[in-house]
């Protein structure tokens, strides 16, 4: 049967059975069907306030209970949202390739919480603190990582530097860590199969990693209900929720692996 006849997720499927390695960039929009809003659509999270405001370290030194209270409230509300079946797909997927990375710039948890393993947090991640000033990234279960914001109270670090802890979380103008955009672009440099789910592609360096897996080679595929300006370049398109698209896909190579 010609690539034509067959449907698209059998094709992605035949393309992941056969791959060796699969690399994976995920974006808010992998969330949205877990109840978590997305940036930059019209119920998105810029929509109450303008990224300049918050989710940058001069927002933070200049108001930081106003930067604390959103990231509290977003705290809160990742902490009663659970995967959903693009999530849990993609842990699958893992599962059932040689070598595969999800490289994320969600800061939800939601890979981990689904079974992901290899996952590369570009962006950070929200449950967890950093001081300001020491940089001191605390651990989960450490007591830094459990304040929880009221107005009047900033919680402040022991280094003695008066830093104030601040999530762990990459803000513009700032750099990603080291490793982590490392091992994400070697990842996608080697990749035969590179997937990009759930992100508007304008936020780089991130967005620069689909378009250097085509660079290198790999089959590309987005999966997003909007176009974006990755959709050109892309081998396969699903203009379709993630976890509707992946489920799918998943069920096509439980057959090509029975
Ligand atoms: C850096 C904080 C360098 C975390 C975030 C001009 C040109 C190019 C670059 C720049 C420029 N000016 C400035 C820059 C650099 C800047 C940047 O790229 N700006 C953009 C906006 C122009 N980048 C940076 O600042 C980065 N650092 O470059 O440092 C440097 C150099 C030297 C010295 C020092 C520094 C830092 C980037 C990280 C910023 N942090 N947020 C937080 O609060 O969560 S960015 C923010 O956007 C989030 O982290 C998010 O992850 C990221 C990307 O957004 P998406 O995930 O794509 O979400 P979005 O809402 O945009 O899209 C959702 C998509 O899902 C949509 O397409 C929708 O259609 C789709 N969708 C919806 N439902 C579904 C779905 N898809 C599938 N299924 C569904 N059900
Ligand atoms: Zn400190």
């Amino acid at each position: 049967m010609s690539d034509q006849t067959r449907d698209t997720y059998e094709q992605l499927a035949l393309r992941l059975a056969a791959a060796n390695r699969v690399c994976v960039l995920t974006g808010a929009g992998v969330s949205r069907e877990s109840g978590v809003p997305t940036f930059r659509e019209a119920d998105g999270l810029w929509n109450k306030y303008r990224p300049e405001e918050l989710a940058n370290v001069d927002a933070f030194l200049r108001n930081p209970e106003l930067v604390w209270e959103w990231y509290s409230w977003r705290r809160e509300l990742i902490g009663e949202v659970s995967p959903n079946p693009g999530h849990y797909a993609l842990a699958e997927i893992e599962q059932r390739v040689p070598q595969f990375t999800l490289a994320t710039q969600n800061v939800d948890n939601l890979h981990r919480a689904a079974g992901s393993v290899n996952v590369v947090e570009l962006h950070g991640n929200i449950m967890r603190n950093k001081c300001q000033k020491c940089g001191v990234v605390f651990k989960e279960g450490d007591p830094e990582n459990e304040f929880v914001f009221e107005k009047g109270t900033l919680p402040v670090c022991a280094c003695g530097k008066k830093g104030l802890l601040r999530p762990d979380i990459v803000w513009f103008g700032e750099m990603l860590p080291e490793d982590a955009i490392q091992q994400a672009w070697e990842e996608a440099g080697q990749a035969d199969v590179f997937l990009s789910v759930g992100t508007s592609t304008v936020v780089y360096p991130a967005a620069a990693l689909p378009f250097t897996a085509k660079q290198a080679g790999a089959y590309l595929v987005e999966i997003n209900p909007n176009p974006t300006e990755l959709t050109p370049l892309a081998d396969l398109v699903f203009s379709e929720p993630s976890g509707e698209a992946l489920p799918k896909v998943v069920a096509k190579l439980r057959e090509l692996q029975a």
